[in-house]
């Protein structure tokens, strides 16, 4: 019996690496698909060395379904501030699934070159920093050494909407990676993805996964308390809030609103909040 970890899956096989740098495709046992377990990129599994047959997987400390992904260090949520443009709605929602998950954050602001005036978004920025992100910036003609030191021993995925930049980046990582990219009218008029498969690819000392880009994802919980709970700075202010429990809505005597109101918290962050919040009391309203 041989380990190894899932770089690649290929119509009902899966491409694994072993610990010597060792490349094999194999197939899920039949019994997988009757319990309805279906390997992912990322997972550690057994498999027979003959039959090229994976006969376990081993437990997954986390999983992700955009992208589909499981045992994940970290994750690069990647947003460009410009073309398309800054999508702070959908940055909030991954940052809140990822919390969720478990799984570390890097912010990646894309495509700075485009940005004659940085007035507007420098103070985002530095919002999300201060809340205790790692953020970086890049652009054509900027440094993005410090960003490929951050996959070094971690494995990583790179989410995002389409035409972010997600692959251009890893391109400049390592040229041989040799992935395409798509312009940008191209990528957003026929709403094609130009990556199309979640792979694990060796970057440094790391492995990344470029993903296909994506517009929205569904929560992985339905309830509120999750929801404020993965707001890390609402949730570092709730100990003020007068009510234990308190969903920072409309409970008299909340810190985290006072604050918003105050402009401390950055005011889309706050709007987001209440956006996901209807969003989940109507998942719940549908369920029952
Ligand atoms: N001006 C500028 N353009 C960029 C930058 N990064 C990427 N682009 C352009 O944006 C377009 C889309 O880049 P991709 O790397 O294909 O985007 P992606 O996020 O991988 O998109 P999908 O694979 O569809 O999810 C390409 O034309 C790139 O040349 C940047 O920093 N500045
Ligand atoms: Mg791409
Ligand atoms: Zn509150």
């Amino acid at each position: 019996m041989q380990k190894g970890l899932i770089i690649k899956a290929i119509s009902g096989e899966y491409k694994i690496i072993t610990d010597e740098r060792e490349e094999f495709v194999c197939k899920p046992r039949g019994l997988f698909r009757y319990k309805e377990k279906t390997p992912k990129v990322g997972d550690i599994v057994d498999f027979d060395l003959k039959t090229r047959i994976i006969l376990r997987i081993h437990p997954r400390r986390n999983e992700l379904d955009r992208p589909i992904i499981a045992n994940l260090d970290k994750a690069f949520l990647t947003f460009s501030v410009r073309e398309p443009d800054l999508n702070l709605n959908l940055l909030d929602r991954l940052i809140s699934i990822v919390e969720y998950n478990d799984i570390e954050i890097v912010i990646v602001f894309t495509k700075l070159d485009l940005l004659a005036d940085k007035g507007e978004f420098e103070p985002i920025r530095a919002y999300y920093e201060k809340i205790g992100y790692r953020v970086y910036t890049s652009g054509f003609g900027l440094p993005y050494d410090e960003i490929k030191a951050e996959v070094n021993d971690n494995v990583c995925c790179f989410a995002g909407q389409s035409g972010v930049g997600k692959s251009t980046l890893l391109n400049f990582f390592d040229h041989t990676l040799n992935l395409k990219t798509q312009e940008i009218s191209e990528a957003l008029g026929r709403g094609k993805h130009t990556t199309r498969h979640t792979e694990l690819l060796s970057v440094g000392t790391g492995w990344v996964a470029d993903t296909p880009g994506f517009g929205n994802v569904d929560f992985p919980f339905d309830d509120l308390l999750s929801l404020s709970h993965s707001f890390v700075e609402f949730f570092e202010k709730s100990d003020d809030c007068k009510f234990r429990g308190c969903l920072h809505l409309e409970e008299p005597g909340c810190a985290v609103r006072e604050l918003a109101d105050a402009g401390e918290i950055l005011r889309s962050r706050y709007q987001n909040y209440r956006i996901f919040s209807d969003e989940l009391k109507e998942k719940q309203r549908k369920k029952y």
